[in-house]
């Protein structure tokens, strides 16, 4: 039966891990994986969610099946981050919300539901972008395409070019577009950049599916919504893959949400009933408890305060790293100006180091990063900031 099976090929950044696992040298780093580790470079167990898990174990309670589409109240708090609690479409009920297995599971179901929409559309991803955007729309049937997407040379969104891509895209084509911190670039559209892929895709009857995996990491909870919220306010369909993944710390509990918007409340219950099968056909239904913590936290309003201001000291302490990386490359003396490195955001940096300086990095200073020069600065601490900035410069005379 399987004598003609083909090795696939390794994830190119969950690869990474194995290779910084397997090295045995103490000042390695991993600044592979987009995760985000404390000042001690742990992973944090983040006190809101500690405190939920202390509140819902004192009413201990039995272990039955959630809904299809998930628990209700997480799916109503899910709706509330993304679109804000008065958008047209949240009151209207034009809304569809289903829990999911973390954005990634977010994606899939979408894509399945849209393949048995209209399995011709073709799926349109930036150049670059996240490995598993790809395949999981190929997985799902369709034929993917690429849009220009990061100036190399500016450090910068190529917005003439995405424009132009947008243009010439036939009515109907999928376009998923990363709502903020870009992965794995850190660049960004502005508003006026948004309001104008907005209207393109109005003109040419694009369906936009944004994906938010880092929602809180770029300007804030509110200000990293912009994009969904303009695109909400367009009236077009849309779709929305949303991850808590790294704005709890919830990586392993596979919490994420589907989000749908229809043009009306009887077009949501008939979008709603295919999201649901999807669900059914392909696990039944989600898991319970990364979603019931979560729904805990945003449903407490103490407990609420309390993630907004971690998920907010998160964002300023890679922050701080990032203007740390680009002061100490400047006293290594690293050849050329890296300042491009503190207006990227989220968790990522394009660094512009190429794969021969990656492997270099690898090798030679055991620092572990994704071939694409893709850096995680989550990862950076006090302890490692030094030696990191030092390897950089190093590779890169
Ligand atoms: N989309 C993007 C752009 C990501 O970077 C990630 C990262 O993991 C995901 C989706 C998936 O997140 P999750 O781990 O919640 O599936
Ligand atoms: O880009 C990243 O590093 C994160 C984590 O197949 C990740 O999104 C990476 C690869 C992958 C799944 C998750």
């Amino acid at each position: 039966l399987f004598h003609s099976v083909a090795l696939a090929p390794r994830d190119p950044i969950l690869g990474l891990n194995e290779a910084f696992a397997a090295d045995t040298r103490p000042g390695k780093v991993n600044l592979g994986v987009g995760v985000y580790y404390d000042a001690e470079g742990r992973l944090p167990l983040m006190r809101a969610v500690r405190e939920a898990e202390r509140e819902r174990l004192a009413t201990p309670t039995a272990h039955g099946y959630l809904p299809i589409d998930g628990i209700a109240a997480y799916d109503a708090a899910v709706q509330q981050l993304l679109f804000g609690a008065e958008a047209a479409a949240v009151t209207e009920r034009r809304v569809v919300t289903v829990q999911s297995l973390g954005g990634t599971g977010a994606l899939k179901v979408g894509a399945d539901f849209l393949h048995a929409l209209d399995p011709s559309a073709k799926v349109a991803i930036s150049t670059p972008s996240w490995a598993n955007h790809r395949g999981i729309f190929e997985n799902a049937g369709f034929e993917v395409i690429d849009y220009p997407y990061y100036d190399a040379a500016s450090h910068a969104v190529d917005i003439d070019g995405l424009l132009a891509a947008l243009d010439g895209f036939a009515p109907g084509t999928i376009v998923v577009l990363h709502a903020c911190c870009h992965n794995p670039t850190g660049v960004d559209l502005d508003t006026a950049q948004w309001r104008q892929v907005v209207e393109r895709m109005q003109a040419r009857e694009l369906v936009p599916f944004l994906d938010i995996a880092y929602q809180g990491f770029g300007d804030g909870i509110e200000p990293d919504a912009a994009a969904i919220r303009l695109f909400e306010a367009s009236g077009l369909p849309m779709f929305v893959a949303s991850s808590f993944s790294k704005s709890f710390s919830l990586y392993g509990e596979r919490v994420g949400a589907l989000s749908v918007v229809a043009a009306s409340d009887d077009e949501a219950r008939r979008v709603q009933s295919q999201l649901k099968r999807v669900v059914r056909t392909n696990y039944s239904n989600p898991p319970t408890y990364g979603a019931a913590l979560v729904s805990h936290v945003l449903h407490t309003p103490a407990l609420r305060a309390m993630w907004e201001d971690e998920l907010g000291a998160m964002r300023e302490r890679i922050r701080a790293m990032r203007r740390g990386l680009v002061a100490r490359l400047a006293a290594h003396g690293a050849t050329g100006d890296f300042g491009f490195i503190e207006r990227q955001r989220g968790m990522f940096s394009y660094s512009g180091l190429d794969a021969a300086q990656v492997a270099r990095l690898a090798e030679e200073f055991g620092i572990y990063a994704v071939s694409s020069g893709r850096i995680c600065v989550a990862a950076l601490n006090e302890g490692n900031l030094d030696t990191v900035a030092g390897a950089i410069a190093a590779v890169g005379r």
